[in-house]
């Protein structure tokens, strides 16, 4: 006879977020130097990089919250070729940035994969065992292996932070819910350059009797499974 799951109740918007143990992940969304620290690609868009800050304490202590728990890890980075081949010039050449993807910043060339700026922040360093997706894309769902790696281990929930909140998170949670994933926005673990922005996210996300998927807070995440 099998063991019955392992079930987590979070308090959360618009309900309780009830977190199967055995088939959920916690998917930090690109907490990359990039986008977190002065001289990458947010910076080079014009951005205020400290407002990312707090996250990323709020972002440590979730995923301590999910190792203990066992979930699966899943760490994202936006990254591209050094060839640029996986860059299209629409994202490229888009707006008018300080420095675009490709050209060399303080932290190595902006957003390219292997670079110094490109690597997840020291606070959140991957474990070994832990999946480590480099995504072209805005969502982690396009063009990578994600939903297949996903699909194969049986997930079915994920519970999501970083940055930034209407960007690539917001993305991802789309493309999950699509899916058919059940998605949990951490509050505090997630972040964006436009404070009101992500105020608007988490509220459209959960309007509607939570038509994207729900929002909780961190220590409701923590106090679950305490
Ligand atoms: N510019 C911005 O807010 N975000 C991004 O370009 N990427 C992510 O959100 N990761």
């Amino acid at each position: 006879m099998t063991a019955p799951a392992r079930t987590l109740r979070i308090a959360a918007r618009p309900g309780p977020f009830v977190c199967r143990a055995d088939e959920a992940a916690l998917v930090l969304i690109d907490m990359q130097r990039d986008f977190i620290e002065p001289g990458g690609f947010g910076e080079s868009l014009g951005n205020d990089v400290s407002l990312l800050a707090p996250a990323v304490p709020a972002a440590a202590r979730l995923l301590r919250w999910a190792r203990a728990q066992g979930l699966l890890v899943v760490h994202t980075r936006e990254s591209h070729a050094p060839d640029l081949s996986d860059c299209p010039p629409a994202k490229r050449l888009r707006g008018a940035p300080r420095q675009r993807i490709g050209d060399a910043g303080p932290m190595g060339r902006i957003l390219v994969r292997g670079e110094p700026g490109n690597a997840i922040v020291d606070a959140l360093a991957p474990l070994a065992g832990e999946w480590q997706i480099d995504k072209p894309g805005k969502g982690a769902f396009h063009a990578t292996a994600l939903g297949e790696r996903l699909a194969a281990r049986g997930i079915r929930q994920l519970i999501l932070g970083g940055v930034t909140t209407e960007v690539c998170v917001q993305t991802t949670m789309r493309e999950a819910n699509d899916r058919g994933y059940e998605c949990l926005l951490v509050d505090e673990a997630t972040a964006s350059y436009f404070p009101d922005f992500k105020q608007a996210t988490l509220s459209m996300l959960v309007a509607q009797g939570g038509i994207v998927g729900w929002v909780g807070g961190l220590e409701q995440v923590l106090a679950a499974g305490a």
